[in-house]
């Protein structure tokens, strides 16, 4: 037997048009879009009028299931993807972590953490090292793994961090693979260097962690990686960029015809920090992530970045920690494991903040919260369309009803939510595809 489902009379919104028509899915495939379709008795009948009828969010930047600083994140591929699919986001692209610093060991671990899944999902490859081996595996993984997107950190002294000299030869052996090379783009050093100003200050609590790593810092990477990528003549992916001064080294080489994307987060477009540091540790700590929330201005000009195309896509960098991980770093902002939560948010967070202000059309909407990704990390038009042919990962969005995100109605596993008390559409969710 198969699955039919007619969806009546919405308005249908692709990144390219928007129209009023039925779409036909039979087995999780996008069978017809048009007006007027007509079905056999055995269909099941979906009034959609007066509601948008649009492509699955795509997240392109996630962290389930991810050992990190001492600890790890809350969410796993099951609640995680949960809460993405309350939020209207079918689909998301992960960050393998490396095992013993083998990508391959890595690719295994994280294809056992994602059995657990209930959508698709992607892998980009994080490279936590870089030596002659994980130069060898990472053909492995473009060539037999389906890995097609790697990124380096500049960030992260003693730990993650890489230097500029061996960054270059990523950048270089991405180019050789056709491979797209990704950079968290804060200069290590300095940071380093801040956090222990901050510390020979005596501010050890969450403020000291923004204090330590302002924009400059993003700004002075964000360059370098630019100009290094343009060296190596390569396309660069910016992931997070939370910052007036790295948006403006982005909007100068993409205006000079460089290959660059630059992916703000949620986080960066919605909040500021004003008012964030409470006294209260717990409350001040959930708002930790790297690169941090910026100062009141950043917010909006990268909303303005986005609305004129510098910026091509938003994501998420979901990343939760509970308020007992959080307290590890209760005596030092330097321990407090980094990220904030968001995949089930952006969809929401992004059409109040964008469209109902009036500074992205509702067509804009789906290019940055799904068609984009799709088609920068080849999945288009299979996702973030609906065409026929295309996967049913379909949402339906009513403009008009309105629901209170907060901690204790979210569906992620964290006890904190860095959006609670903000305003979301009321969506459904469609999701044909068998997930084996
Ligand atoms: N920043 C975060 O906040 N969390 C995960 C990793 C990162 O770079
Ligand atoms: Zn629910
Ligand atoms: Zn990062
Ligand atoms: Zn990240």
């Amino acid at each position: 037997s198969s699955s039919k489902l007619l969806i009546k009379g919405g308005t249908v919104l692709n990144a390219h048009q928007q129209e009023v028509a039925d779409v036909y899915v039979e087995d999780g495939i996008i069978v017809a879009v048009k007006p007027n379709i007509k079905v056999d008795e055995d269909v099941t009948l979906l009034d959609a009028t007066g509601k948008y009828v649009m492509p699955g969010g795509i997240d392109p930047h996630t962290h389930l299931a991810m050992e990190f600083m001492g600890t790890e994140t809350i969410d796993d591929f099951f609640s995680g993807q949960a809460a993405a699919l309350a939020g209207g986001t079918t689909m998301h692209i992960d960050f393998v972590i490396p095992v013993n610093g083998s990508l391959v060991a890595g690719f295994e671990a994280y294809k056992k953490k994602a059995k657990k899944s209930c959508m698709n999902y992607g892998f980009h490859m994080a490279i936590t090292k870089w030596d002659e081996s994980v130069s060898r595996e990472m053909e492995i993984m473009v060539k037999e793994k389906g890995i097609n997107s790697f990124k380096f950190f500049m960030a992260y002294k003693g730990s993650l961090m890489i230097s500029d000299e061996l960054l270059l030869q990523g950048l270089e052996r991405c180019k050789s693979l056709g491979a797209l090379a990704m950079v968290h783009a804060e200069n290590g050093d300095a940071v380093f260097e801040g956090q222990k100003r901050m510390i020979d200050l005596g501010i050890t609590g969450p403020e000291g962690h923004a204090l330590s790593r302002p924009p400059v810092l993003e700004g002075e990477a964000t360059a370098r990686a630019i100009r290094l990528a343009k060296f190596v003549n390569t396309p660069l992916y910016v992931v997070h960029v939370m910052s007036i001064d790295a948006m403006e080294e982005i909007a100068r080489a993409r205006k000079s015809g460089q290959k660059v994307i630059g992916e703000p987060v949620v986080s960066g477009l919605v909040l500021n920090d004003s008012g964030l540091w409470d006294p209260d540790f717990v409350t001040a700590a959930k708002y930790v992530m790297s690169p941090p929330i910026r100062e009141s201005g950043h917010d909006k000009a990268l909303q303005a970045a986005l609305s004129t195309g510098v910026l091509q896509l938003v994501g998420t960098d979901h990343c939760t920690f509970n308020s007992t991980q959080k307290a590890f770093g209760i005596d030092d902002f330097r321990k407090i494991p980094n990220g904030v939560n968001g995949i089930e948010e952006r969809m929401h967070l992004v059409w109040d903040t964008m469209v109902e202000s009036g500074q992205i059309s509702v067509t804009d909407f789906v290019r940055i919260t799904s068609t984009e990704c799709a088609r920068i990390f080849n999945i288009y038009p299979r996702k973030g369309a609906i065409l026929v042919g295309s996967d049913a990962d379909i949402i339906i969005f009513n403009p008009n009803s309105s629901f209170e995100i907060s901690a204790s109605m979210h569906h992620s596993r964290t006890d904190t939510n860095v959006y609670d008390g903000r305003k979301g559409k009321v969506m459904s969710i469609f999701l044909f595809v068998p997930y084996a």
